[in-house]
């Protein structure tokens, strides 16, 4: 590759939260960056505002285009224009959850958008020229067959979402080995950021513990509390998609801290960072979690009203809703090959990540306040 030409690339999933981030961080590296967006009825690009530039300037290394991974001859058209050098193919209905409700859809997204963007490539005679990136999962792993999982692990996918998966997983593979493309999966395990999306367990836990210490919610229904993820910084993350596609060979990788810990455990953090305890009694759909103690050192540094944290109050209760028929219980990544290949360590530890995202929420959940207080109705879109 010519490293001194300004290297073009296509986020499709530009308005997600990896899409975002990875978004700035080729920006900064010299990149023009073309972003597929999906068309919507309200505006879905807040992650991306502060990038945005006006159609009319006359230069712009930021564009985004109308796409959709359900349609080829729309991809085909895009990538044809475009001509990147990198893809990276970040789009997909990414809920688990929502996969068991929205499975074939999911299939068609998740599975044969990967196979739309391959062949794309393929037919418009770019093999040589465009590498791709697969937003591969730790979700493949699904029902333990071995810890920590590697890139030699067998998959057990547990969801319609992560079988198909599966498919974009293989047929990366076999593109790059029937058309001998550069074609790379990043199997990924969990990255959450201040821009989680707010139905995932991480950011529903630190912005339910932001509107639980302002007094504006009073508690947090949680499924499978017992469930175990490897949870990283997606900042760090988005580093290693990047870091995948410079290589001299095309090869898949792990991307995982080695950590993991329980679901129980990041809500005990969470609620830490704005100086409340929380202990956990009860087993199964009767679990709950109460406030022990909190520490009025940091409640009164966060300006946290003391009389909204009421100790024995029951903070946290399950609902048997957000169980999923078929859970993944435990993912622990082992990022050996990443760190002695690609040369990448995640810079965020756990605990970092936590306090990012309380931060963020109790800055957002101020807002709400402020609006409550002045006599408007706060709607609870996402308990
Ligand atoms: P998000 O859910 O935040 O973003 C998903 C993106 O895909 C959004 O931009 C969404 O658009 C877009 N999208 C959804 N369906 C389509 C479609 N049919 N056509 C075009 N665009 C579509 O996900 P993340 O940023 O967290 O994840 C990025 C990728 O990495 C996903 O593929 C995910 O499955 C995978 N992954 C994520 C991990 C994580 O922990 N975050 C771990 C491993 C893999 P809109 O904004 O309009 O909804
Ligand atoms: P996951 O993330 O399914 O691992 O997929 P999620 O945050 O949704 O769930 C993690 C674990 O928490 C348990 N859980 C709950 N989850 C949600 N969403 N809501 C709850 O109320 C709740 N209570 C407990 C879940 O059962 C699960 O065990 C994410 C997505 O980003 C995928 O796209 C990605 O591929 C994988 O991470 C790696």
């Amino acid at each position: 590759m010519d490293t001194n030409k300004t290297k073009i690339a296509l986020i499709t999933g530009i308005t997600g939260q990896d899409g975002a981030y990875l978004a700035e961080f080729l920006l900064k590296k010299g990149y023009v960056v073309h972003g597929l967006k999906r068309r919507s009825s309200l505006f879905n690009t807040d992650r991306i505002d502060h990038l945005y530039q006006d159609p009319h300037a006359s230069k712009r290394n930021f564009i985004l285009h109308y796409g959709d991974l359900t349609d080829s001859s729309n991809l085909i058209r895009i990538i044809q224009e475009i001509q990147p050098d990198e893809i990276y193919n970040l789009a997909a209905q990414s809920h688990v959850k929502v996969s068991f409700d929205t499975p074939e859809y999911t299939a068609n997204a998740d599975g044969i958008g990967a196979l739309r963007i391959l062949d794309a490539v393929r037919l418009l005679g770019l093999t040589k020229k465009t590498r791709i990136y697969q937003a591969s999962t730790s979700e493949l792993y699904g029902l333990v067959q071995e810890v920590p999982q590697s890139e030699k692990t067998p998959f057990y996918p547990r969801s319609p979402y992560a079988v198909a998966k599966l498919y974009g997983y293989w047929i990366t593979v076999n593109y790059r080995e029937a058309y001998n493309m550069f074609a790379c999966n990043g199997i990924l395990f969990n990255h959450e950021s201040p821009v989680r999306g707010e139905t995932f367990v991480t950011r529903k836990i630190t912005r339910a513990v932001a509107k639980i210490a302002l007094g504006l919610q009073d508690k947090l229904f949680l499924g499978n509390l017992s469930a175990q993820r490897d949870w990283g910084h997606a900042k760090d993350y988005v580093e290693a998609m990047w870091l995948i596609l410079q290589q001299a060979q095309p090869e898949d990788y792990v991307i995982a801290t080695g950590v993991t810990t329980t679901v129980r455990d990041f809500v005990r953090m969470a609620f830490a960072e704005v100086g409340i305890e929380v202990e956990f009694s009860g087993k199964d759909v009767m679990e709950k979690g109460v406030i022990i103690d909190c520490d009025e050192e940091i409640l009164n540094r966060l300006n946290i009203p003391v009389e909204h944290i009421k100790l024995g109050q029951t903070v946290v209760k399950v609902d048997s809703q957000y169980f999923r028929p078929t859970e993944v219980d435990l993912l622990v990544g082992d990022p050996s090959k990443a760190k002695n290949k690609l040369g990448w360590t995640p810079q965020y530890t756990l605990p970092m990540l936590v306090k990012e995202m309380v931060e963020s929420d109790l800055q957002l959940m101020r807002k709400e306040e402020y609006l409550k207080k002045g006599g408007f109705t706060i709607l609870n879109y996402f308990e």
